[in-house]
C-alpha cells in the first residue's frame, strides 16, 4: 500500500496497520449492524515534510453529517478550556480592533464561539455536521453547514470581509486536503490577522503510546515541524506554540502571514524538542508500533483474566478513540458488557465494529461493575473526581495510557 504524502507529495508507505476499521463515530442502530463500512487504518510518516498521516481515509461525508455523534460540550473541563481559549483571543489579537471578525472552522455545538457571541463580536462558525451546527444556531451563534475550502473562503470574504482571527480546535487534523484549507486561510485572513488552531500532539502520542488518537477522522497527527512545513507554501509562518493538556496532550499553533509578527523562541525550542524525541526518524515509528503491540497484548491479557474470573467489566465513555482500541485489540461484548456514555445520540446504539451496546450513564450508576475501562482517559481528572462512589463501592478503573494498569 504505497502512496503520496498529502502535503508534499513525496512517496510514503505505512509503517504499520491497525487492521480493518469502521467509522470511529459510526454508532449503529441495531438494524444497521449488517453491512457496516470498513477501511484499512494504516498510518505513515513522511520523511520529506515530517507529516504523520493516514494512507486511507473514508470520504468526509461518511464521517461528518446530520447524525454526527460527538458534541463538544459534554465535558465541563472542555467548556472551561474553550472559554479561556476565546478569552485569550479577545484579550490578545482582537484587543483594540475596530469591529473584528472571527471565523471558527469546525465549530461543533458552539462551545467556543458562544463567548464571542456573548460579547457581540462578529463571528462565523463553519460546521459541516448539520445536527451539531443546529445546536449552536439555536443559541444565536452564526453558523453555516459546509466544508471549508478555497471557494468558501472567498465567499466568506466577499460577504463579511477578511478575518482578524481564524480559529480551529480538533478540526485541522481531520481535513485531508490540508493544502486546500491552508490556501483558504491565506485568502480569508487579514494581513495582520492570526490563524490559531490546536490538535492532539504527535509528541504526546508517541511518548504515551496513545495510539487511539489514530482513527478515521484524524487523517493527520501534527507536530510543530510538520505544521511549519505544511503552511510555508501559503505564506503563513508558525509564530508561536503552546502545549495543552487537553485530549491527552495537544498543541496550539499560531500562524501569521510571513513577517507580520515576531517568531517566539518557543517555536525554535519546540522544533529542537521534536528532533530530540526522534519525531523526524523512521525508527521512532517502528518503536511506537512495537509499543502498540505490547499495549494490546497486556490489555487483552487483563481483560481475558477478568472474564475467566467472572468479573463484570463495562466501558466508560464511548469515545471515537475507543473504536481503535476495541477493534485493534479484539475487545468484544464478552469482555466489556456495555459502554456507558452521557451523549443521547450514542445511547441504545452499538459501538462501531465490535457492536458493544452503548448505554445511558444511569445504568453504570444503578449497578456498578467490578471494573470500568476508562475509554475517555483524556477526561480522567474530571471523571475520577465525580466517580468517587464507584471506587468506594470497590470498583476499579482499567487504564491503558501511558501503560495498561488497574487503578482505584
Ligand atoms: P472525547 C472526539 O473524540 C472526536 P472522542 C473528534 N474527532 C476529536 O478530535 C475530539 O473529540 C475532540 C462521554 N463522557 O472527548 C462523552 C461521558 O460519558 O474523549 C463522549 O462521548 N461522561 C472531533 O470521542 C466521550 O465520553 C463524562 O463524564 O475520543 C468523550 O469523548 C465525560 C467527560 C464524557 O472525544
Ligand atoms: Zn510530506
Amino acid at each position: 500500500m504505497n502512496g503520496h504524502c498529502r502535503v508534499c507529495n513525496a512517496e510514503i508507505s505505512p509503517f504499520m496497520s491497525f487492521g480493518r476499521m469502521p467509522i470511529a463515530n459510526g454508532f449503529l442502530r441495531p438494524e444497521e449492524a449488517e453491512g457496516e463500512y470498513f477501511f484499512e487504518l494504516a498510518p505513515a510518516f513522511c520523511a520529506g515534510c515530517g507529516m504523520f498521516q493516514l494512507m486511507e481515509q473514508p470520504r468526509p461525508e461518511k464521517m461528518f453529517h446530520e447524525q454526527y455523534a460527538f458534541f463538544s460540550s459534554t465535558s465541563r473541563y472542555m467548556q472551561r478550556h474553550f472559554e479561556s481559549f476565546a478569552q485569550s483571543v479577545i484579550n490578545g489579537v482582537l484587543a483594540q480592533r475596530d469591529d473584528p471578525f472571527v471565523v471558527e472552522l469546525g465549530s461543533n455545538d458552539g462551545i467556543m464561539l458562544r463567548h464571542f457571541h456573548e460579547q457581540s463580536i462578529r463571528h462565523l462558525g463553519v460546521e459541516p455536521s448539520a445536527n451539531v451546527a443546529e445546536v449552536a444556531r439555536k443559541q444565536g451563534i452564526s453558523t453555516i453547514s459546509a466544508f471549508f475550502d478555497r471557494k468558501l473562503a472567498d465567499d466568506i470574504t466577499a460577504k463579511h470581509g477578511g478575518a482578524d482571527a481564524i480559529l480551529a480546535a480538533n478540526v485541522m487534523c481531520h481535513i485531508p486536503d490540508l493544502p486546500g484549507v491552508a490556501a483558504g486561510v491565506q485568502r480569508l485572513l487579514k494581513p495582520d490577522g492570526v490563524f490559531v488552531f490546536e490538535d492532539p500532539y504527535l509528541g504526546d502520542m508517541i511518548t504515551k503510546t496513545s495510539y487511539d488518537q489514530i482513527y478515521d477522522e484524524h487523517v493527520f497527527i501534527f507536530s510543530a515541524t510538520s505544521v511549519r512545513h505544511a503552511f510555508a507554501p501559503f505564506g503563513l509562518e508558525l509564530v508561536d506554540v503552546m502545549p495543552q493538556v487537553t485530549h491527552g496532550g495537544s498543541m496550539r499553533y499560531v500562524l501569521a502571514p510571513n513577517g507580520s509578527r515576531p517568531i517566539s523562541k518557543k517555536v525554535h525550542e519546540q522544533l529542537g524538542k521534536e528532533t530530540a524525541l526522534g519525531l523526524d526518524r523512521p525508527e521512532t515509528y517502528l518503536r511506537f508500533k512495537a509499543n502498540c503491540e505490547k499495549s494490546r497484548s497486556t490489555l487483552m491479557q487483563t481483560l481475558e483474566s477478568l472474564r475467566t474470573r467472572g468479573k463484570r467489566v463495562v466501558g466508560y465513555g464511548a469515545t471515537s478513540k475507543s473504536t481503535t482500541v476495541i477493534n485493534y485489540c479484539g475487545i468484544t461484548p464478552a469482555h466489556v458488557e456495555f459502554i456507558s456514555d452521557t451523549t443521547p445520540i450514542k445511547q441504545g446504539r452499538l459501538s462501531p465494529g465490535a457492536h458493544i451496546p452503548v448505554r445511558p450513564y444511569d445504568e453504570f450508576v444503578a449497578r456498578y461493575p467490578d471494573y470500568a475501562v476508562l475509554f475517555a482517559w483524556n477526561h480522567a481528572a474530571e471523571i475520577r473526581e465525580k466517580e468517587n462512589a464507584f471506587v468506594a463501592a470497590g470498583g476499579r478503573w482499567i487504564v491503558y495510557v501511558p501503560e495498561v494498569a488497574i487503578v482505584s
